[in-house]
């Protein structure tokens, strides 16, 4: 119901798929809100629509906006991220009061979080950047969502999205993440490792495919038996449902009609940009985002194919077996990239400064978001059991699970490298697992080359210090301080 004198508890502007569903989803939970959007059209179509889904306010200009509000004034912003975001965020700092509080619940880049929660607090605001997840439906129903910004802003926002927010097991999949761009930090890491976790349902049902020869719809009941396990998750989920679709055009399953050639909107990118700021190896991911690249170099593909495979290996004959070594396959490699990926939280913490804890972060993503999975559940004890872990792969629970599947995951890659399937992500999982639990590492000669050619130093196993050994002189060995 639209009336044009109610005092909002909250204002939504940007009113397209995110921006209306969330608008929606405060309205039913009893806020008053106000609505606003660049084009009118919007705000009325919404209304029009959904306009009995509870109070709204329909407002046409940021003061008519901002002055629905209750003070101290609350204000979502879900427009698109970048330069829009800039100019409503300036539009609106410029309507409202010191003590406002404006929440960008796009997907920013959280350094720009960083910039304008800085500037925003320079002229008395309050800014909270806030990743949210979950799509169109989680926005409606119940979305994840991981609030930065100052702590007082959350005493007066927390239980306004908490209340919007997915639950499980009665707990809300919202909490503080902590100061200034934290929110919209894990939330990119969280689409990085969603990136990682598509790509390994995507090796699986390659080689489901072409190693086993199964159809999309003996593909689809492999994925629906697997989300009944310790695999149950959002994305294996809808991978069943997308792999039964069939396209009414054709008669064909849909996903043997859709074009092999994978887009990305950047988020991916960002977190690999990141990590290797942070020098965090997220292979896992990294693989993800360089797989969705190649898929795209559609005419470089084009002018490959014929290219020589070499010899091929013969196809596994037992399909069982092999399609129970390639859910483990998929298990221990999901393991490694929410490992990968935790690391670049500890890692991003450390660096701004924002003591964030890795069980809330496991928490919150048990619901609404996209990379909701059942073992989410075992990350978050983990991490209960012990908040300083050096890694999730040496919680006592998903060590097992891996020495359990690393029989397995060895089959899978060679397997796959043998008939010359690509499986970039599990073979790089596979690959950081033993590098990482490898007694001695290549490093030492990769050391010594460095100081051949660079006089870089190196250190020694059995005594302290830096060393460097005279390769064009002598070649005897001095101390460096
Ligand atoms: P879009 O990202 O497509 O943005 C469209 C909205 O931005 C419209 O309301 C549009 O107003 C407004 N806008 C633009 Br474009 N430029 C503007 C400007 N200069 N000034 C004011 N408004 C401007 O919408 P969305 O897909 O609903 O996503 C909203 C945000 O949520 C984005 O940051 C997105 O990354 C994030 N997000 C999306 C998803 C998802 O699943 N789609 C999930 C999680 C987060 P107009 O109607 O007047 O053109």
């Amino acid at each position: 119901m639209a009336s044009s004198n109610a005092i909002a508890q909250i204002g939504v502007t940007g009113l397209a798929v995110m921006g209306s569903n969330i608008a929606r989803n405060l309205a039913r939970h009893g806020y008053t809100v106000a609505l606003h959007n660049r084009s009118v059209a919007k705000t009325d179509a919404l209304l029009d629509a959904h306009g009995d889904d509870g109070e709204f306010v329909r407002t046409e200009t940021i003061e008519e906006f901002v002055g629905a509000l209750e003070k101290p004034r609350r204000v979502l912003i879900m427009v698109k991220a970048g330069d829009a975001t800039d100019a409503v965020i300036e539009e609106l700092a410029g309507a409202m009061e010191p003590g406002d509080i404006i929440i960008d619940g796009g997907n920013a880049l959280y350094t720009d979080t960083i910039r304008r929660e800085a500037a925003m607090a320079a002229r008395g605001l309050n800014f909270v950047g806030a990743g949210i997840s979950g799509g169109e439906e989680g926005a409606l129903n119940g979305p994840a969502i991981m609030p930065g910004g100052p702590k007082e802003s959350y005493e007066s926002l927390g239980p306004l999205l908490e209340s919007i927010s997915a639950k499980v097991d009665g707990v809300p999949c919202c909490t503080h993440i902590g100061p200034d761009g934290s929110g919209h930090f894990v939330k990119m890491v969280h689409n990085g490792i969603e990136y990682a976790d598509m790509q390994l349902i995507g090796e699986a049902y390659h080689l489901l495919r072409d190693a086993l020869g199964l159809g999309a719809a003996q593909i689809a009941e492999v994925f629906t038996g697997w989300n009944s396990g310790e695999l149950e998750s959002y994305l294996v989920e809808i991978t069943a449902q997308v792999l039964e679709q069939i396209d009414a055009e054709t008669g064909k399953p849909l996903v043997d009609v859709i074009v092999d050639a994978a887009e990305q909107k950047g988020t991916g990118r960002w977190t690999v940009k990141s990590a290797l700021d942070l020098g965090v190896p997220v292979t896992g991911i990294a693989e993800a985002v360089f797989a969705r690249a190649l898929s795209g170099s559609r005419a470089q593909r084009k002018a490959a194919q014929g290219l020589a495979s070499g010899t091929l290996a013969e196809k596994p004959t037992d399909v069982a077996q092999f399609t129970e070594d390639i859910r483990q396959a998929l298990y221990a490699s999901k393991i490694v990239a929410y490992a990968q990926g935790f690391d670049q939280i500890a890692a991003g913490s450390a660096e701004y400064d924002w003591d964030l804890h890795p069980g809330d972060l496991a928490t919150i993503w048990r619901g609404g978001c996209i990379i909701r999975a059942r073992f989410l559940n075992r990350i978050k004890e983990a991490y209960e059991v012990d908040p300083g872990l050096p890694s999730l792969i040496l919680a006592p629970y998903f060590r097992e699970a891996i020495e359990h599947a690393v029989d397995s995951w060895r089959r899978v890659v060679a397997t796959a490298v043998q008939l010359g399937i690509p499986v970039p992500a599990f073979a790089s999982s596979l690959s950081y697992y033993d590098a990482l639990r490898a007694e001695r590492l290549p490093a030492a000669l990769t050391q010594g080359q460095r100081d051949f050619f660079g006089a870089h130093t190196y250190e020694r196993v059995d005594r302290e210090g830096k060393f460097h050994t005279l390769w064009s002189g002598d070649r005897t060995e001095v101390s460096v301080e």
